[in-house]
């Protein structure tokens, strides 16, 4: 039985003072809940977060990192710097860095890598563009992006791995895929995973859905067998949105 997982990416949003009354607010509220809650907050404010969160059941994660130590990398954060806030998670391949940033697969697999070397959990991001899917491409470019960047894992890091699936198309549309569209495309990747990696390691991975996820559509997309939690944008960004996203898991 796979644990679920609500994160929540805030994007660029919040000063430190909005992000400390946010996670105050879900803390207050969250009451027993059996789902790993995620807050990935803007580097600016993981510290201060860190604070609010320390003893609770929330866990901290970061939305993007370099893979490398330290070294002369203007602008850029190291896997040490989010261990050193308290980050346990970090998202990494947004289709935003993917898009506006030029990320490419094969540094998503040297920051997935670096991830796991420091004891951080990635949230590795894969979708296809509209163009993609309705050109009937959404496999083939799911199945590379995955494929490239867990490439040199072993089976027990994908085991221990979050795989996000986010179509670009459904990213802060508004369009969310479908529970069966979500689904199938999931179920592809668990199946790829399978074959690669072994059906242990496949089983036990956590697949993720975004784009869009709302209170009102939470509930129909993690009924589904393959997805696992979802990564959560707009709707993250009010704690009463996401309390509801969070209660939809049942
Ligand atoms: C997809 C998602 C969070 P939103 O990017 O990663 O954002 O829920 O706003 O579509």
């Amino acid at each position: 039985m796979r644990q679920k997982i609500i994160a929540g990416n805030w994007k660029m949003h919040k000063s430190r003072a909005d992000a400390v009354s946010f996670v105050q607010e879900l803390k207050n509220n969250l009451g027993d809940t059996r789902v790993d809650v995620v807050i990935c907050p803007p580097f600016t404010a993981l510290a201060a977060v860190a604070e609010v969160l320390a003893g609770s059941k929330l866990a901290l994660g970061a939305q993007n990192m370099h893979w490398a130590d330290q070294g002369a990398y203007t602008g850029e954060i190291s896997p040490l710097m989010l261990q050193d806030c308290g980050c346990r998670y970090v998202i990494l391949g947004h289709s935003e860095r993917r898009q506006y940033f030029g990320e490419t697969d094969g540094q998503v697999n040297q920051k997935v890598k670096a991830a796991l070397a420091h004891g951080l959990l990635p949230v590795v991001c894969v979708g296809e563009t509209l163009a993609q899917r309705q050109g009937g491409l959404t496999e083939t470019v799911v199945g590379s992006q995955t494929a490239a960047a867990l490439a040199g894992l072993t089976p027990e890091q994908v085991a221990g791995l979050v795989i996000a699936y986010e179509p670009v198309w459904a990213i802060g549309t508004g369009q969310t895929a479908s529970e069966q569209d979500a689904q199938q495309v999931n179920q592809y990747i668990r199946a790829l995973l399978a074959e690669q990696y072994g059906q242990a390691a496949a089983a036990a991975v956590r697949i993720l859905y975004g784009g869009s996820v709302k209170p009102a559509n939470a509930a129909s997309l993690l009924a589904q067998p393959d997805i696992d939690g979802a990564l959560v944008g707009g709707a993250s960004l009010k704690a009463a949105d996401f309390l509801g996203i969070i209660q939809a898991v049942g």
